[in-house]
């Protein structure tokens, strides 16, 4: 059989054919305030320009060596210093910014930019030329999620490098956000991409909704008051690749315990408290606090005790699960 490239299935069927999926990503949390020194270290070491990307990736002990935070998501911190440019580029897997610390950093997506604060979460489409820079003071640092392990998985990963450090300038600052983010569109509007428009959904507004949703929401007892962000010309997904949420827990809101196929990846806002991820004897327990970052493999069972109110970012691969109609999810 092994000189004919053959192979019987019945000696690895019961291993692919599990009664539930095996997954190797473990549960873990990155605290911030250790990795924020690394992060500023790195920043003596190697220029944005000669980093191309200055990140360090956040790599799940149970995916060592293969740089991913989740068995279908990329995630890692990048950092950017004043008067720095991270040049123009573009690739096929998408990415997605979620804002830890700074003012007067930007990112121009085609050109386009828009100013990034804390908490605000940014898109860049697949194959869009972009570029970041930082005209403020101090570092800059925010989250990155790519989905590159599932372009990769279908052998679609392109990329390409500007000749130029930045992009030409394009639309005006949040010319996106005011055409296409405010419930209105351009008359005879016509989608020509996947992407939602929109590339930045700044914390400003959506803290203001969970603010005024608070105060007579019905809580959701497994996530509180989880919102989704959207593409508002479709309602769909903001990222066709990756659902991205915010949810907010009161102070002292145990949550039930929760899981679903999707997993991901969790950047806290706002708040302290424990999250507890996992089962039996392979369950762990961590404290979060503001701008730690959490991993849930797929299919693991957690939950969240708020201590403070909290407010948490999270990314996962749901939206391609839904495509596919193989999501599930256990309350
Ligand atoms: C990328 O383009 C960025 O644009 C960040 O900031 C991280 C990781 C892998 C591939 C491309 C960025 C990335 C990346």
């Amino acid at each position: 059989m092994g000189r004919e490239q053959l192979v019987p299935l019945w000696n690895f069927f019961s291993e692919w054919f599990t009664h539930e999926p095996r997954v190797a990503a473990q549960p873990y949390l990155w605290h911030y305030d250790g990795l924020r020194d690394l992060l500023l270290e790195s920043a003596d070491i190697i220029s944005a320009k000669e980093a191309e990307r200055r990140v360090l990736v956040l790599e799940n002990p149970g995916l060592a060596g293969r740089h991913l935070v989740t068995d279908t998501l990329y995630a890692g911190l990048q950092v950017i210093t004043p008067g720095e440019v991270a040049p123009a580029h573009r690739h096929t897997p998408v990415a997605l910014r979620f804002v830890m610390e700074g003012t007067g950093g930007y990112t121009a997506v085609e050109g386009e930019r828009t100013w990034m604060e804390p908490g605000d979460f940014i898109v860049t489409p697949s194959w869009a030329w972009h570029d970041h820079g930082h005209e403020g003071e101090g570092p800059f640092i925010w989250l990155d999620v790519l989905d590159v392990p599932t372009i990769r998985f279908l052998g679609a990963n392109f990329t390409e490098r500007y000749p130029q450090e930045r992009f030409p300038q394009g639309p005006p600052v949040d010319d996106s956000l005011h055409r296409y983010g405010t419930n209105m569109r351009p008359v005879g509007y016509a989608r020509e991409s996947l992407a939602s428009p929109v590339f930045s959904y700044p914390y400003s507004r959506t803290r203001e909704a969970l603010e005024r949703l608070k105060q007579h929401s019905e809580w959701d007892p497994y996530h509180g008051l989880k919102m989704e962000y959207i593409d508002p010309t479709t309602g769909g997904p903001a990222i066709p690749t990756i659902s991205t949420f915010i949810q907010l827990l009161p102070k002292g809101f145990a949550t039930e315990t929760y899981r679903s196929t999707d997993g991901g990846v969790f950047a806290v806002a706002e708040g302290t408290g424990t999250v507890t991820i996992g089962t039996g004897e392979a369950a762990k327990q961590f404290r979060f606090a503001k701008r730690d970052i959490f991993s849930v493999p797929c299919w693991a069972p957690y939950s969240i005790v708020a201590d403070e109110e909290s407010v948490i970012f999270s990314a996962s691969d749901r939206s391609v699960q839904t495509k596919l109609g193989i999501w599930r999810e256990q309350r």
